[in-house]
């Protein structure tokens, strides 16, 4: 989309399009300096993850899986406060992008399709993976509650690729308004 911006009074309109010039992409494995980050992916972990992250269909209707399965029969990350974790999230879909979301942490991107990052350590609450593509990624367990990790395509969180980080030695006291008709997702 272009717009030309016109001052009212004015007659000049030299405002020209730069649609020809060319950007260059960010390209999150080598961007800025190396520098020593938070986690690598040689260090021991208290938990290692993996989420295969599919299209399939099930009972007649299209459904995103983590592993095989929707929510609420999604695996829970059960955490301690303290555990530091390793995820690898593989995109096993033909032609579905999944922006994965961790509520109430940052992780840190340790790899791309078995490459480790070459540049400034990364770090994001949404990663999105591409079909075809493995990411590892790295978090600490550093803010008790019941989080969501799930896809930010909000029509595949719907239809099941949800599941929950949650600390074992926390326990919520906070009970839903069953009037309220929220849908989490
Ligand atoms: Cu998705």
């Amino acid at each position: 989309m272009k717009a030309v911006i016109q001052y009212e009074g004015s007659d000049v309109k030299n405002d020209t399009s730069s649609s020809s010039e060319e950007l260059s992409k960010f390209d999150l494995a080598h961007y800025g300096k190396q520098t020593q980050g938070k986690f690598s992916l040689t260090q021991k972990f208290n938990q290692e993850v993996s989420m295969n992250l599919n299209t399939e269909m099930k009972d007649g209707e299209m459904v995103y899986t983590i592993n095989g399965k929707v929510f609420p029969d999604t695996e829970k990350i059960k955490v301690q406060k303290g555990d530091k974790v390793k995820v690898t999230f593989v995109n096993q879909s033909m032609s579905d992008d999944h922006p994965m979301h961790l509520h109430g942490h940052f992780f840190q991107v340790l790899s791309k399709n078995g490459q480790p990052l070459q540049g400034s350590p990364v770090m994001k609450d949404t990663l999105n993976i591409k079909p075809g593509e493995q990411y590892v990624i790295a978090f600490e367990a550093d803010n008790p509650g019941d989080w969501m990790f799930h896809c930010h395509d909000l029509h595949h969180a719907s239809a099941g690729m949800v599941t929950d980080v949650m600390y074992t030695d926390y326990h919520s006291n906070y009970t839903p308004d069953p009037n309220v008709n929220n849908k989490p997702e």
